[in-house]
């Protein structure tokens, strides 16, 4: 077809002009589109202490790098990752309303993209944790044993602390019998100092170097992975009956230390000896502890089960309630001072052995500072999963020893942020940044943040004037000293892969700790090992762990074999009666309350006159209240915090009854009933369930007026250890905290050794 070029001409200006429709600026132009927020804007959250810039100081002193919220949500508009504003997250663009995706949506494409890399890889061990930001204040106790400045006294230290169990995945539930991690972030004026510690004070090995062999025995089975999260199981205890110095450390995950209360009632110990040094240049060797102001608490075993289903998150909860309620938990630092002298031993104790411990009533434990947790985090991967540990931050006046465990931890630690953190810029990350300038001269590698200016970053160097420069060598100055190791003579050696002779003793502290037990506990250990036990199928594994068990003691071994059916068999070795230490049981008291949960049934048919006031007393004390009815809603004007359906006893400390429900009539309000609970057919079973698990795990228990006949119908004896009956609310609630402050009603458990 012939194609006038003048009509062409025009045709194609009118399309220009179509696309040079352009707004001028000052010129009135077409209204622009409103956008609506859904909610209204809220300005971003300040940033936490911890959360300052990283400190990129460079050759000129220039601080250089974005502040670490420049990250976060502070657009009041929807924006992509490059700040342009979006208008539509909900639908993709498509070819039509029912046409096919385009591949140009690059919106669709980057947020989906971030998506699919949200996950890192989970910590090898301690996967599953809880943490949250605090306080440390030292007393100036330990300045004639070490320089480090936090521990002067009322010097204030930021800290980020976070709990663990080992074995578990980041999801298994939090109340397994495990070791709990305990590490503990200082970032102090002289650089982070980490605690990395456990609830247990000794560990399965002695040398790093078969770190691999019990975690690999400990994790679910390579073929069908399971168990989760639990030593019952062959492979764990395959391991552990033929490497015989685990020994220690398993007979205290099979005490109540391995299923914590909470993490807010758990000592913590750094395990290894640590060297410290004063401002004079002296050496001592120093064990950490940490010691819990609530005093050591545990949960029942059938406890620990039971909430494994009804709240896997617990001890997660726990922490962040605790702390959410203003009762913010504490801990003082402790420190076992010995002398360094060269063989490094205490009463014929090794120090360089970390299944050892020394006895607290031959070294006493030393305060020197009080840890207080108060703050929860503000994002959960952000700071508990993003925080790196690494038993090699250390500041001056804190050194290591030559322990072989240590020794391959100082490794460990930074290799395993490599892969989980995903390179080695990790101390970027602002819940691992110190709070003071650094000026390391790393550069590069990947997630690098800092825009570091300078040409030299090297040493020695002229062209950045000679920056950095060495500090100072001197210890008595606090503003120029740097970390020096100690200088330990070091003798002449010949490269060996070989123990010291003094580790060879497996068993004696192992006894000593069994014998240290009161009745309860010891009754406890033998229940544990024989459910543990009980789970193997291997029967050579069984009777070669109580061949151990009777290496520790015939009494505890032969509870055990009963309870597996099987033979007690003769100790192999001598068997040693060190001093028992009283410092190892936890039956003791009184503990302050804070933060303990109170139940209390009511009944709305009942007399609820003076409730409300124990309720309000109860929480002006730092505790709990939580009401537990029928329905939901409020009774009496009181909130229902539980119903009889979504409550359990597992939740509480201790329970009062200000009434006795009856059971709903209605069979479908009554629909959660558990049939066939023993009791009367006048108590809600649901009550009566809640009562007798109360009992059962020897948690105290109050009752007046109407609550005493729920006793009654739960089958329960009014007189019998730990129950308080009285005329009022409040005379019942003084009698039950006088005996709560104990934690539970040993005299309830029954005990056959
Ligand atoms: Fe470890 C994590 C404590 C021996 C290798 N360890 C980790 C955590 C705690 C401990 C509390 C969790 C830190 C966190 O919350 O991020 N570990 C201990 C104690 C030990 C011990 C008290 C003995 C006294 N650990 C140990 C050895 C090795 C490791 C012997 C290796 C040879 N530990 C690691 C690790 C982890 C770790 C693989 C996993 C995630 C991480 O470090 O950051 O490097």
């Amino acid at each position: 077809m012939h194609v006038n070029p003048k009509d062409a001409a025009k045709a194609a200006k009118d399309k220009l002009e179509g696309l040079l429709d352009v707004t001028v600026p000052g010129a009135p132009g077409p209204a622009p589109a409103t956008v609506e927020e859904p909610t209204a804007p809220k300005p971003p959250l300040p940033p936490k202490p911890d959360q300052g810039a990283p400190a990129t100081g460079t050759a000129t002193g220039a601080q250089t790098g974005a502040p670490p919220t420049a990250r976060a949500q502070q657009s009041a508009y929807l924006t992509n990752s490059t700040g342009t504003r979006l208008r539509d997250t909900d639908h993709s663009l498509k070819a039509g309303s029912r046409g096919p995706t385009l591949l140009q949506d690059h919106h669709l494409r980057e947020k989906i993209t971030h998506f699919d890399h949200e996950r890192i890889p989970e910590r090898v061990v301690h996967a599953r944790g809880a943490g949250a930001h605090g306080v440390f204040e030292g007393y100036g106790t330990a300045e004639s044993v070490s320089m480090a400045g936090l521990f002067a006294k009322g010097k204030q230290t930021p800290v980020f602390t976070r709990f663990s169990t080992v074995l578990g995945s980041r999801g298994s539930a939090d109340t397994v019998r495990d070791t709990r991690g305990f590490a503990t972030k200082f970032y102090t004026e002289e650089g982070n100092w980490d605690l990395v510690a456990n609830n247990i004070p000794v560990f399965f090995i002695q040398d790093g170097i078969k770190f691999p062999d019990v975690i690999h025995a400990g994790k679910p089975h390579p073929d069908r992975e399971i168990p989760q999260a639990q030593s019952a199981h062959d492979t764990f205890w395959d391991f552990v009956s033929l490497h015989t110095e685990a020994q220690h450390h398993t007979m205290w995950n099979m005490s109540d230390r391995g299923i914590p209360r909470s993490y807010r009632m758990m000592e913590g110990f750094g395990v290894h000896t640590f060297r410290c040094i004063n401002a004079e240049g002296a050496t001592s060797l120093v064990k950490f502890h940490w010691k819990p102001k609530l005093g050591v608490h545990s949960l029942t075993w059938e406890e620990a089960q039971m909430v494994g289903g009804i709240d896997p998150d617990f001890h997660r909860r726990d922490l962040y309630d605790a702390i959410e309620a203003g009762a913010h938990p504490e801990w003082e630092l402790g420190i076992q001072v010995f002398p360094d002298e060269p063989d490094q031993m205490f009463a014929g104790i090794d120090l360089l052995d970390p299944t050892k411990i020394v006895p607290e009533e031959i070294a006493p434990v030393q305060p020197i500072g009080k840890l207080t947790l108060n703050a929860n985090p503000t994002n959960f991967f952000a700071e508990v999963e993003q925080v790196a540990f690494h038993v090699g931050h250390l500041v001056p006046g804190i050194d290591v020893t030559d322990d072989p465990l240590l020794q391959t931890r100082l490794f460990s630690y930074v290799d395993t942020q490599l892969s989980r953190l995903g390179g080695p810029n990790y101390n970027q990350i602002p819940v691992n940044r110190p709070h003071v300038p650094t000026n390391d001269m790393f550069r590069d590698g990947f997630h690098q943040h800092a825009v570091h200016s300078g040409v030299a970053p090297y040493k020695p160097n002229s062209l950045d004037g000679g920056c950095p420069f060495a500090a100072g060598a001197d210890l008595s100055d606090e503003e120029t000293r740097a970390f020096v190791e100690a200088a330990v003579k070091v003798s002449e050696a010949t490269k060996v892969r070989a123990n010291p002779a003094s580790y060879d003793d497996h068993y004696s502290q192992v006894r000593q700790f069994w014998l240290s037990m009161t009745p309860v506990e010891k009754e406890h250990i033998i229940r544990a090992y024989t459910f543990e036990l009980g789970k193997c199928y291997e029967q050579a594994v069984k009777e070669r762990q109580l061949q151990s068990l009777a290496n520790i003691d015939p009494v505890l071994c032969q509870e055990v074999a009963t309870g597996l059916g099987l033979p007690a068999p003769e100790p192999t070795v001598p068997l040693e009666d060190l001093e028992p230490s009283p410092a190892l049981s936890q039956v003791k008291g009184p503990f302050p309350p804070d933060g303990r949960m109170v139940g209390i049934v009511v009944d709305p048919d009942g007399d609820l006159s003076g409730v409300d006031a124990l309720r309000r007393t109860i929480h002006g004390a730092g505790m709990v209240p939580l009401v537990f009815g029928p329905h939901g809603g409020t009774i009496g004007g009181m909130p229902v915090q539980r119903t009889f359906a979504t409550g359990r006893s597992v939740e509480v400390d201790v329970l009062l009854l200000a009434g006795a429900p009856k059971p709903a009539p209605d069979a479908l309000t009554n629909r959660d009933a558990k049939a066939g609970t023993p009791g009367s057919p006048a108590l809600d079973p649901r009550v009566a369930l809640l009562v007798q698990e109360c009992h059962r795990h020897a948690k105290v228990i109050g009752a007046w007026g109407e609550g005493v006949t729920a006793l009654d119908g739960a089958g329960i004896a009014a007189d019998d250890a730990g129950i308080v009956t009285g005329d009022s609310p409040a005379d019942v609630f003084t009698g039950v905290s006088e005996q709560m402050a104990f934690h539970r009603v040993w005299d309830r458990f029954p005990t056959a050794v």
